[in-house]
């Protein structure tokens, strides 16, 4: 099923830490379901019982030993899972998903921060989704060290504990912003830059637009 023949629409949001996926993923399925959209909201890794597993390793302090490759492999194989057990069976049925990272992100952190070979990691995308693609990528860009302040923020009110990812360094940090604007920069009709810096309401409105466009898009 390529891009253009699935009834519904695959979209993802990206960004580095405390960049507000979250808070604004709220937003997009509130906008999306007011408008009667079949939605389905999920992420990544994760989406599936056995991908939420998988996900525990990924993200637990405790394997600190992980060598890059393993977590490659670990995102990847989540990946397929989530795909085939729940993605693509969601889009098939008309309905939208909306998804919390995906592919973009392992370009970004297994290839621009771990240093990965992003060849090695294209031909680990064309296995596991073929040709499968989102129609519609946000990335939600700020200054990474506004990005730490908010989630340090939210840790000393009482937040998550931070994960292995977070533990990484402002350079790693640097990297992955880096990464995602550069494939903006190569793939434009697909991919939307939000300012993440803004206040709440400057992130919806920027998002507002680029849904709107998207169901204009949809509707034909
Ligand atoms: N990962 C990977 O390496 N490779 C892959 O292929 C995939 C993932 C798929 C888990 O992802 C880790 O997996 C991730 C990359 C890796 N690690 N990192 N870093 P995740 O998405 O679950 O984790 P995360 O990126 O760490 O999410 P996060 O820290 O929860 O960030 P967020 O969802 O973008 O932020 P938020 O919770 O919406 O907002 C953070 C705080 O800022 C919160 O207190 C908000 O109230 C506040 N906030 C939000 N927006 C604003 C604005 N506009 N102004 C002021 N304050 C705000």
């Amino acid at each position: 099923m390529t891009n253009a023949t699935r009834p519904g629409q695959f979209i993802t949001l990206e960004g580095t830490e405390g960049a507000g996926k979250s808070t604004n993923l709220a937003f997009i399925e509130q906008w999306l379901s007011q408008r009667g959209v079949p939605l389905l909201v999920t992420r990544e890794p994760g989406g599936t019982e056995l991908s939420e597993a998988i996900r525990g390793l990924l993200l637990d302090k405790h394997y600190s030993d992980m060598t890059d490759l393993t977590e490659l492999l670990l995102m990847f194989a989540a990946r397929h899972q989530h795909l085939h057990r729940k993605i693509l069976p969601a889009l098939e049925a008309g309905t939208w998903v909306v998804c919390d990272r995906f592919t973009d992100a392992t370009y970004a952190y297994q290839g621009a921060g771990r240093g990965m070979n992003p060849e090695v990691i294209a031909q680990l995308e064309t296995l596991v989704q073929d040709d499968f693609r989102p129609d519609l990528t946000l990335i939600m860009d700020l200054p990474v060290a506004t990005g730490q302040a908010r989630v340090n923020a939210r840790s000393a009110a009482g937040g998550p504990e931070v994960d292995r990812f977070e533990q990484e360094r402002t350079a790693f940090f640097e990297a992955v912003r880096g990464a995602y604007l550069l494939r903006a920069e190569a793939e434009p009709d697909r991919y939307a830059v939000i300012d993440a810096s803004r206040s709440l309401e400057s992130v919806q409105t920027q998002t507002q637009a680029v849904l709107e466009k998207a169901l204009e898009v949809w509707q034909g």
